[in-house]
């Protein structure tokens, strides 16, 4: 195995152990891989089928899935991803057939990621092989390119599914992600094409993001200002992680009048913020803290735990017998609840009755935290928060967006919080929050010092707020905001939301608490150039560059 997709890469090059940091065994990375491989294929010839009119909903939602299911923390079963990729040949071999029964099948020699085939038991020894991995692309600039371009669609990859839940689609994102899997297998391209496919999936990263908050917002409200409670009742209830509202909705609507309350856990916060969901009386808060805090916190959580996404940590014996998995994600030996069928819901009886036989949660905070600041509820303080600016009562606002992880490194983002003088403003969105979320960090004139937008999708909401101002300030370029970027990343998703900014043209971001492993010296160098994106440093040293 070689992985080097996310922040906790080894020594920040690359796992190439039998199990790597996050827990996924070499078996499994490879069988990733060998996924990911098939999918370009299934892409090969629906890219033909597309140009004659004849793509199938099923098929984008292959790939997307596909692609999702190999984002860190989502799935680490082998038999999971074994079926995708079982799946995937078939769908290619069908679409290959449609197309020759057409005869529109083009006449060339295809490589061996479009034409592979073997039985079940031979996966493994393929996935071994050297085209299928990264390391297959030797020059290290080139794989590097290749490696941004395909992370970068494995986070719009779980962004477009979740949008395609609620029933929201756009051709021209399906389209390109299959677009860009098949030309990170073409040799043919520069280096400076390959710059423009990494510029380009950043302008569909601001499509997909765009997609999302329309079928989030249009389907549950508005998110608005919301107090989340954080403590517990005395109910039986269900933790419920990740990033996908359509499984929440319908868990709350399933467990409603049941005497089973819901609560939500690390990404799934930002639930408490959308208008539709306040209605149900059982939904009491948020449990805990990021991710990375799971062991402790479904320990003292002592009901079942619904995963919609990542990020899952292998768990302890003693309550892994209560986790359940739904979606792309999957772990051996948790049980999955099973995809809706056109048009219906998901069954989710077992995890309900489960939690009917196991007691309520022991409380482990108390009090309440505040967020909801998407953009709506943003515009609506657009006075507020203007004539705080030209006051001089915030002088400046920090973009701490992105993940958060379990190195102690990550301690910096706390201490840059509590660091940050008080007449700044902090908008976050993904699990990077929680690095302050919870510090008594007061308002201004009643405008809160951290604004939470959401989960790391409604980054986009800030990039709509950032437009916003520079159009009431008229300014002529987003750079001009008194606005610094100080991001934290750990898995794809943060890809997709990085590339998604220099797309519109933010510079100067900071990019923490490493860079990224899969960064050849030479990209990194055009991203410093081209963009001015660092690495951070200590936080004094960052807040006098940032507040100069
Ligand atoms: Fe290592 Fe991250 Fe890949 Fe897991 S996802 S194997 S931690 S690089
Ligand atoms: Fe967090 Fe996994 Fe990225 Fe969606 S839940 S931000 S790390």
């Amino acid at each position: 195995m070689f992985c080097h997709q996310c922040q906790e890469a080894m020594k920040n090059i690359g796992c190439n152990m039998d199990v790597g940091v996050c827990g996924k065994t070499s078996e499994v990375a490879n069988l990733q891989d060998l996924l990911i491989y098939t999918l370009k294929g299934v892409a090969e010839f629906n890219q033909q089928a597309r140009m004659i009119g004849m793509n199938r909903p099923e098929t984008d939602r292959l790939i997307m899935d596909g692609l999702f299911s190999t984002i860190t923390n989502a799935n680490f079963d082998d038999e999971s991803i074994s079926k995708r990729i079982d799946a995937a040949i078939e769908t290619r071999e069908a679409i290959k057939s449609a197309l020759e029964e057409k005869d529109a099948l083009a006449e060339k020699e295809y490589q061996d990621y479009a034409t592979w085939t073997a039985e079940r038991h031979e996966y493994e020894a393929k996935s071994e092989e050297a085209p299928v991995g990264i390391l297959g692309t030797e020059n290290e600039d080139v794989r590097s390119l290749r490696s941004l371009v395909l992370f970068g669609l494995k986070g719009m990859a779980a962004y477009a599914e979740h949008a395609d839940n609620l029933g929201y689609q756009n051709e021209e994102i399906f389209d390109f992600v299959e677009k860009a899997l098949v030309a990170t297998e073409d040799d043919s391209l520069s280096a400076d094409d390959l710059v423009a496919l990494v510029m380009e999936t950043g302008k569909y990263g601001v499509d997909v993001m765009a997609l999302l908050d329309e079928a989030n917002t249009s389907s549950y409200g508005n998110p608005e200002m919301t107090e989340v409670e954080i403590g517990v009742r005395n109910n039986p209830a269900i933790l419920v992680s990740g990033h996908d509202l359509k499984d929440f909705e319908e868990l709350l609507e399933q467990t409603a009048g049941t005497g089973v309350d819901i609560y939500t856990h690390s990404e799934m916060l930002p639930a408490n913020y959308y208008p539709a969901f306040k209605k149900y009386d059982h939904f009491v808060g948020n449990y805990g803290n990021a991710w990375w805090q799971q062991k402790k916190e479904f320990e003292s959580f002592n009901g079942p735990v619904l995963f919609t996404t990542n990020c899952i940590v292998p768990p302890k014996a003693s309550y892994q017998d209560r986790i359940y998995t739904t979606g792309a994600t999957g772990y051996p030996g948790f049980k999955h609840i099973e995809p809706r069928e056109e048009g219906g819901k998901k069954d989710f009886s077992e995890i309900i009755e489960h939690a009917k036989q196991l007691p309520a949660p022991t409380q482990i905070e108390e009090g309440t935290i505040v967020g909801g600041f998407a953009h709506n509820q943003v515009t609506q303080l657009a006075d507020k928060i203007v004539d705080a600016v030209k006051s001089g009562s915030i002088s400046k606002f920090f973009v701490m967006a992105g993940c958060d992880g379990r190195m102690k490194s990550r301690e910096y983002y706390t201490d840059f919080a509590q660091t940050l003088p008080e007449d700044t403003v902090i908008l976050t969105a993904g699990c990077a929050k929680y690095r302050y979320n919870k510090l008594p960090l007061n308002d201004i004139g009643g405008i809160p010092r951290v604004l939470d937008a959401g989960q790391c999708n409604d980054s986009y909401s800030l990039a709509v707020v950032a437009m916003k101002l520079k159009e009431i300030f008229e300014l002529n370029d987003i750079n001009e905001l008194p606005i610094e970027y100080n991001i934290a990343w750990y898995e794809q998703k943060a890809v997709i939301v990085l590339l998604a900014l220099l797309h519109l043209g933010v510079k100067d971001i900071k990019l923490g608490p490493t860079l990224p492993a899969f960064l050849s010296p030479n990209v990194a160098n055009v991203l410093v150039e081209k963009f001015g994106i660092s690495g951070i440093n200590e936080v004094e040293t960052d807040m006098e560059t940032m507040m100069a």
